[in-house]
């Protein structure tokens, strides 16, 4: 789904491997919502048996189009994806019988001394295999099967949904009750002839895709714990709407590193790699809809749905099941309804009027339409051909209430999100969904406004970005910084500088390309910048360059430069991870980075890019298509520092 070159080579060979064709089977494979343990525990024993078998999975509700793919289940009961839990406590130990009933030999990962992806069994074709562990350290973990007996990163389309989640709990505490396990797995098809190089695709959350995905609902200021796996080839920043949440720990399968409260940290976007597990707390303190979701657009949009065409969405098949309109979102999104509790205030402040423009223009990128946000006052209100990428910094007090218009010059529709501001639910900017039973933000028609208020309760650096059709309007400029500063304080922005990573369009074909380039602040080669030697700066790094992560380094000559870090997605770093440390930054779409740097004297290139593809030669059985389209360029920025 992901244009960047691993995963092109990942695609490439699923094409290339996956020419077997597979008998429908009426066996329904259900969504599991990983409340339930499976398997008999007695005595410290868990007895489980796991059948593989093949069926039919409905990611978008049992009205939705079906898959046939191979999941698990018990024997006697339904299959499910993700397949039974298996939740135990410290001490346990689990011994599974493993049966495959497909024609394939299975490579199962999970069940080994080890676990994690290295340490797989191999489950002959029609047959079975006792396996047992000890689960000695309490911590998330999971399974997970491919046909055939080659390396496990590389998996056939029908193995996708054959995973599941291990939970590991610590020995004489019964699960906490407001701990959820959400397990992403992903499921598609290549063509090479369809638009978008995808036959049919989707992603799932607990086996469902959205607008199926469980509603959460949750009682205001109740906080939850939530697990995190990702069983899916690639990684996914997944970000949550109005609230913050603390990254507790993360692991990968093997071992699952619980953070020391030194080693936390709030942020309201985090990768979670692939095969990586991760544990987050938050508390929803405010009432209202929010959303919990995948911020590479089109992990959300048409391409994770299964109504489509040769890679075409077909709205007429949503007729079958709920459509998600108006907020057009599919796949990797979960929503969630926090009802409220306690007193309500409501601000009796008179805000401070903005403006906010948004437009478009035909060809910008080569044939694909430009978007752009224009700040109200200001000479490009008046000047319709300005389109500033990326917008204008909003410059906004903490404390400070702001009554923000955002007017629809543009011919699409048009949804703003306020991106890591604690804000109320209606003008978070999902479409058709934020707000509270009956008043829901609507999307903005061509021609069409909307005022939303809110009060930044934080200083530090956010960002606002389209929340409809975001992989054409984000990927083609429709996203700006938020700078929160303390009252009293000003912004300067000769010391304060804005490095705002975006693209140059958005990407056709997924698969093959061509991928869009990256864009540095709206520029493709951006222009050189003048630095004061001896002065100290804060360089605020924003990314919504999809189609994979981005890489920034600040070098001297060979020497990488050094800076402190300071904060993620606005919330200052504790003391602990405030430091010093080599300019050399990997973030996704929807991470924000604060780092400060008093530069001596010299040159300072600044390269942004996809990162390198990792060393060391391909897999052995990994055969690399020729004629490959190149990944996007890797460009630099000439800093002066006199
Ligand atoms: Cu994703």
């Amino acid at each position: 789904m992901l244009p960047s070159t691993k995963t092109v080579l990942l695609c490439a060979f699923s094409l290339l491997v996956a020419g077997f064709s597979t008998a429908p089977a009426p066996a329904r494979i259900a969504p599991n919502d990983n409340r339930h343990p499976a398997g008999t525990l007695k005595n410290g024993v868990l007895t489980i048996t796991l059948e593989a078998r093949q069926g039919e999975w409905r990611p978008e509700s049992d009205q939705g189009r079906a898959i046939s793919v191979a999941a698990w289940g018990e024997p006697g009961k339904e299959l499910s994806t993700p397949g039974p839990l298996i939740r135990v406590p410290a001490g346990t130990e689990v011994r599974a019988t493993l049966r495959n009933t497909l024609d394939k030999p299975l490579s199962v990962i999970g069940f080994g001394k080890t676990r994690g992806l290295s340490d797989s069994v191999l489950v002959p074709a029609h047959g079975s295999r006792d396996v047992k562990f000890s689960a000695t350290t309490p911590g998330t973990y999971y399974y997970a099967a491919r046909s055939g007996s080659q390396i496990f990163d590389l998996r056939l389309e029908n193995d996708m949904a054959l995973v599941g989640a291990i939970v590991v709990d610590p020995p004489s505490a019964p699960p906490p009750t407001n701990e959820r396990v959400f397990v992403l797995s992903w499921w598609f098809t290549i063509d090479s002839t369809s638009p978008n190089g995808l036959g049919r695709a989707t992603m799932a959350i607990n086996g469902l895709s959205w607008p199926h995905t469980e509603r959460l609902d949750m009682v205001q200021n109740d906080s939850v714990r939530w697990r995190v796996i990702n069983l899916t080839e690639i990684e996914h920043p997944m970000h949550l709407h109005g609230f913050y949440f603390r990254v507790d720990g993360k692991g990968d399968g093997v071992r699952d590193t619980v953070y020391t409260a030194a080693q936390r940290r709030l942020g309201v976007t985090e990768r979670v790699l692939p095969f990586q597990t991760m544990q987050l707390t938050w508390a929803p303190t405010r009432p209202g809809n929010w959303i919990y979701h995948c911020h590479f657009s089109d992990h959300i949009d048409h391409a994770s749905s299964l109504d489509t065409e040769r890679g075409v969405f077909q709205q007429g098949n949503t007729a079958h099941h709920d459509s998600d309109r108006p907020h057009q979102m599919f796949g990797l999104v979960m929503g969630i309804r926090v009802a409220p509790k306690g007193p309500q205030v409501a601000s009796t402040e008179t805000p401070r009027a903005i403006r906010l423009f948004v437009r478009d223009k035909p060809n910008v990128y080569g044939k694909k339409t430009g978007y752009a946000f224009v700040l109200g006052g200001t000479p490009e209100e008046k000047d319709r051909a300005a389109m500033p990428v990326p917008g204008p910094a909003l410059v906004l007090e903490r404390g400070k209430r702001v009554a923000i218009t955002v007017i629809n010059q543009s011919k699409d529709r048009a949804a703003v999100h306020w991106h890591g501001i604690e804000l109320e639910s209606y003008p978070d900017g999902v479409p058709g969904w934020s707000g509270q039973g009956k008043e829901l933000l609507p999307a903005i028609g061509p021609g069409d406004s909307i005022t939303v208020r809110f009060t930044p309760p934080r200083a530090g650096t956010f960002m606002y970005h389209s929340h409809f059709n975001e992989s054409q309007q984000i990927a083609s400029g429709l996203y700006g910084p938020i700078i929160v500063v303390e009252p009293g304080q000003t912004y300067d922005p000769e010391r304060d500088r804005v490095f705002f990573v975006g693209t140059a369009g958005w990407t056709d074909n997924v698969i093959v390309g061509p991928f869009a380039e990256h864009l540095l602040n709206g520029q493709r080669q951006p222009k050189p910048v003048q630095l004061k030697a001896g002065t100290p700066y804060r360089f605020r790094m924003f990314n919504l360059a999809d189609g994979g992560p981005t890489r920034i380094t600040l070098m001297t000559g060979k020497d990488t430069v050094r800076w402190r870090a300071v904060a993620k997605d606005g919330a200052a770093l504790p003391a602990g991870q405030a430091t010093v440390q080599p300019a050399n930054l990997t973030f996704d779409p929807g991470e924000i980075y604060d780092f400060e740097l008093t530069p001596k004297a010299g040159e300072i290139a600044l390269s942004f890019g996809p990162p390198p593809f990792p060393p060391g030669p391909p897999p052995a059985n990994l055969k690399i298509p020729p004629n490959l389209p190149p990944p996007p360029p890797i460009k630099t920025l000439k800093i002066t520092v006199k």
